[in-house]
């Protein structure tokens, strides 16, 4: 194997782990190919498959200049098994077995709950492919075009990395679960994917931004969480994903930062002064804030659901295992075993909601969610401030944690975005304010034409700061049909 972790692309399946060297895994890999393959021509993105598209492939996984970009067919794309250069030495860093050199093969007590992990997380990559498999019908550009892409192959490759994980380290297992992950469908009756968010659909470009935003950021904090794991090949898969995570999550932050930019110099151009003023500047032919508030409602509350009940035995039986970590739990000063530690829960008590004090083991989603929340919040932020360099006083927020809850302590309670309590009729009479309804669906729809022009951008979207690999503006990102 070479040292330097280039990428071997001469197996059919490239690599960076001398998968030439073992035949098993090898050849289990080339025969789900295929499968895989009808799956990408079924469920991925709908048309654009003979189309050459300027994307990026890894050469190595060295942290320096890992990507290379050249024009190729979706259907072409050299999906990989990509894991992080090993750490020598590396001892597992949380739970019972901390200080226990990190596992290289699968311990047979956590055999199941090992699975579990990975099944759900390797289930989560091609739901959002299929989520996102009509919008390129109505891609605001070629530039936003190519990232749609470039985010749905490398979520293809997500797919690959767990597959790989199931068949080298458990059996026939394995095998079966790699085909289960084929076989379900985000938002299907019989077979659904494993997770609620991932069954939604990603209607527009706008929910598109919003999902990249939010719901890739939960794959980070819980790839980050992975990426602790004492089962070191785990550990390594999920690191070297967190690479490619963090273009997914600029492609969200950068997108609905567009959407603002392109209603606030909308606005200015026209004379609109007030933002609330939603029937000046929806004629305006742009996404009024407010409506950009309810899809931050729902996309947030949605995936705030991914991480489970806030108290859960699984939690902590992942984390006392050595399989599930804490956000950067290294760098966490503390005994990383919390068996006597504790952590406050947002509770409802006595038709309130307030912290209280649990043991920290099964409050781990809580605390995760919490790290969660901070990291939206940054993002919120940045939208702020470009509101505010426009000279307006409005502000985006994020909703209360309990408003609009499907799992956990607040499945139960109607909470408002600011997290007062409500009786159903309170919710049934503001709900429409607080969740995109009916009129944005229309309206936001009335907008998605598609625009391919190369350096062409639709008018509710402003242009990007600068291009991909560093192209100039009217690069031609997507060769439509060459
Ligand atoms: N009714 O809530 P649970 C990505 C109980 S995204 C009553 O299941 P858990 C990506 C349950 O029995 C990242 N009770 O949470 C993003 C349990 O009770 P006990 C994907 C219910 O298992 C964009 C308690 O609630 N990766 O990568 O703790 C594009 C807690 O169970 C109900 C992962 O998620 C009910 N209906 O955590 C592409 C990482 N339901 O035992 C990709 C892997 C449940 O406490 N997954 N209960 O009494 C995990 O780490 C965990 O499975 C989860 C859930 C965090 C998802
Ligand atoms: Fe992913
Ligand atoms: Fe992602």
């Amino acid at each position: 194997m070479a040292t330097d972790w280039a990428v071997d692309y001469n197996t059919k399946i490239p690599n960076n782990i001398d998968l030439a060297g073992d035949n098993r895994v090898l050849r289990a890999l080339e025969s789900w190919l295929p499968g895989y393959l009808n799956w990408w021509h079924d469920m991925g993105p709908s048309g654009f498959q003979e189309s050459l598209v300027y994307l990026r492939t890894a050469v190595t996984v060295d942290p320096k200049g890992w990507a290379k970009f050249d024009y190729v067919r979706m259907p072409e794309y050299r999906w990989g098994i990509l894991l992080a250069p090993p750490e020598p030495g590396r001892t597992i860093p949380f739970g019972d077995h901390k200080g226990e050199p990190a596992w290289q093969e699968v311990p047979g007590e956590y055999r199941a709950m090992l699975r579990r992990l990975v099944v759900i997380q390797g289930d989560t990559e091609p739901a959002s492919v299929e989520q996102q498999r009509h919008l390129g019908s109505t891609a605001p550009s070629l530039y936003d075009l190519r990232n749609l892409f470039q985010v749905n192959v490398e979520e293809g490759r997500h797919l690959w990395a767990m597959v790989y994980l199931l068949f080298k380290y458990f059996g026939r297992d394995g095998r079966e679960e790699g085909d289960e992950l084929l076989r379900r469908r985000s938002g299907s009756e019989d077979a659904p994917r494993m997770l609620g968010a991932f069954n939604e659909a990603t209607p527009d470009w706008l929910s598109f931004f919003m999902f990249t935003f939010f719901t890739d950021r939960d794959g980070k904090m819980q790839l980050e969480s992975l990426g602790q794991s004492g089962f070191d090949p785990l550990s390594r898969t999920c690191r070297f994903m967190l690479t490619e995570e963090a273009h997914h999550m600029f492609v969200g932050t950068s997108g609905v930062a567009r959407v603002i930019e392109a209603t606030l110099s909308a606005m200015r151009r026209a004379g609109v002064a007030d933002p609330t003023d939603i029937e000046a500047v929806r004629a305006l032919g742009v996404i009024d804030l407010a409506a950009i508030q309810r899809k931050i409602n729902l996309h947030f509350s949605l995936s705030l659901d991914l991480f489970g009940a806030e108290m859960s035995s699984n939690a902590a039986n992942f984390f006392r295992s050595g399989l599930k970590g804490r956000y950067q739990e290294t760098k966490i000063a503390d005994d990383h075993r919390l068996l006597d530690a504790t952590y406050p829960v947002l509770r409802v008590v006595d038709g309130a909601i307030a912290p209280v004090n649990e043991p920290a083991l099964p409050a781990l989603n809580m605390r995760l969610r919490d790290d969660y929340v901070e990291d939206c919040a940054r993002g919120i932020e940045r939208w702020n401030k470009l509101i505010a360099s426009y000279g307006h006083e409005y502000r985006l927020l994020l909703p209360h944690v309990a408003f609009h809850r499907k799992v956990g302590e607040f499945r139960g309670v109607q909470a408002s975005p600011a997290g007062a309590l409500l009786t159903a009729e309170e919710w049934g009479r503001q709900a429409d304010e607080w969740l995109p309804g009916e009129q944005d669906r229309l309206f936001i729809e009335s907008l998605m034409k598609p625009e391919s022009r190369p350096g062409e951008f639709a008018p509710w979207i402003a242009p990007p700061k600068t291009g991909i690999d560093n192209r100039p503006g009217d690069f031609e990102y997507v060769l439509i049909s060459p």
